[in-house]
């Protein structure tokens, strides 16, 4: 049945993709582990050509109305966009705004528009695992795939370990934006879009500080440098120009180099849901760190919830035998 419906989400029928989707977000674990089939299929038979675009910011920075205009922008290139909307908190109604957003939006009604959004309140799998599941099904899909989540580095979904070009979406005159941006959050993004453009000056200033604090960091002469680019999302100003940069970051990142960002991304995933499924004890009883590390080395190869599912039985024949 999955192989099938994997031909059809190949093929981009937009039914197949919500049906599989359904699957993967349905509320009894059984029908999500049917799912790991197709999930292997996906995984599998992978496009490498789909760009995958992370969307973070602050609350209020204009991700959405970015969102809006970017689609607006890709849909006159002739592409064809998936959408994951990722609301993490349970008091942020972000992922519900983004939804009423985009289907009010320019891409209401277009079949070639793809929109999901997922929040935490009232699951009961994980949400990062439902977001990393749900992307390689519009991955297999559509020509770009676009997440939008609140935050960056802390948050339940690591949406740079998602992505192959995460942007950076800042809001201006929202006092130091260093700061407010942690630390060590600032290598994480490779665009940065300074938001509200038409404000002026605060805008200005926070582009300047962000450059001041990229400058600081040490990059290779070869290495990608994170531009800084003002927009106005509101106003369709410079969105091409991002188009443009996340293009560019793309095609400055080699294919091996995007390959094994990746696989980072997907064993730190691993190890984030094992943790929350069996704690540290159900860890250590396949024989701690150490154990584990050899279990992920025995799996490398599998997609992510298929290595999770294969672990996970170990730990629980483990805690059976303890
Ligand atoms: N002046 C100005 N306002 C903008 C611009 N882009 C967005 N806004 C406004 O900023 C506010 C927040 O925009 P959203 O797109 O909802 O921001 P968001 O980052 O998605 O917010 P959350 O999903 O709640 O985190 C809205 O009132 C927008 O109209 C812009 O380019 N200029
Ligand atoms: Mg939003």
């Amino acid at each position: 049945m999955s192989s099938e419906l994997f031909e059809r989400i190949r093929r981009g029928e937009r039914a197949a993709v919500a049906t599989a989707l359904n699957l993967l977000d349905a509320r009894d674990h059984a029908t999500r582990e049917r799912a790991v089939p197709l999930l292997d299929e996906l995984a599998r038979g992978a496009r490498e050509d789909t760009v995958r675009v992370g969307l973070t910011g602050a609350p209020g920075a204009g991700k959405s109305t970015l969102l809006d205009a970017l689609v607006a922008a890709l849909r006159a290139r002739g592409r064809n966009i998936g959408i994951i909307a990722v609301d993490p908190s349970s008091q942020h109604s972000g992922g519900a705004l983004l939804a009423d957003r985009i289907r009010a939006g320019r891409a209401a009604g277009d079949d070639q528009v793809f929109f999901r959004s997922m929040a935490a309140r009232g699951r009961l799998g994980g949400l990062a695992a439902a977001t990393r599941a749900g992307l390689d099904v519009l991955a297999a899909a559509y020509d770009w795939v676009v997440v939008e989540t609140v935050g960056v580095g802390q948050s339940e979904v690591e949406v740079a370990d998602l992505v192959d070009t995460l942007v950076y979406v800042a809001q201006p005159g929202a006092g130091d934006i260093l700061q407010t941006m942690k630390a060590g959050v600032l290598e994480l993004p490779d665009v940065f879009a300074v938001n509200k453009a038409d404000l002026g000056l605060p805008a200005e200033r926070t582009a300047q500080e962000l450059r001041r604090g990229l400058a600081l960091g040490a990059v290779a002469a070869d290495a990608w440098q994170p531009p800084v680019l003002l927009i106005a999302a509101s106003e369709d100003r410079g969105i091409e120009a991002l188009v443009d940069a996340i293009l560019a970051h793309r095609d400055a990142v080699a294919p091996d180099a995007r390959r094994a960002r990746r696989r980072a991304g997907e064993e730190r995933f691993v190890r984030h849901e094992l943790l929350q499924r069996y704690g540290s004890f159900g860890i250590a009883a396949i024989g701690g760190p150490e154990g584990l590390a050899a279990h992920l080395a025995a799996v490398a190869d599998l997609p992510p919830l298929t290595r999770v599912a294969r672990i996970g039985d170990a730990v629980e024949s483990a805690l059976r035998s303890a």
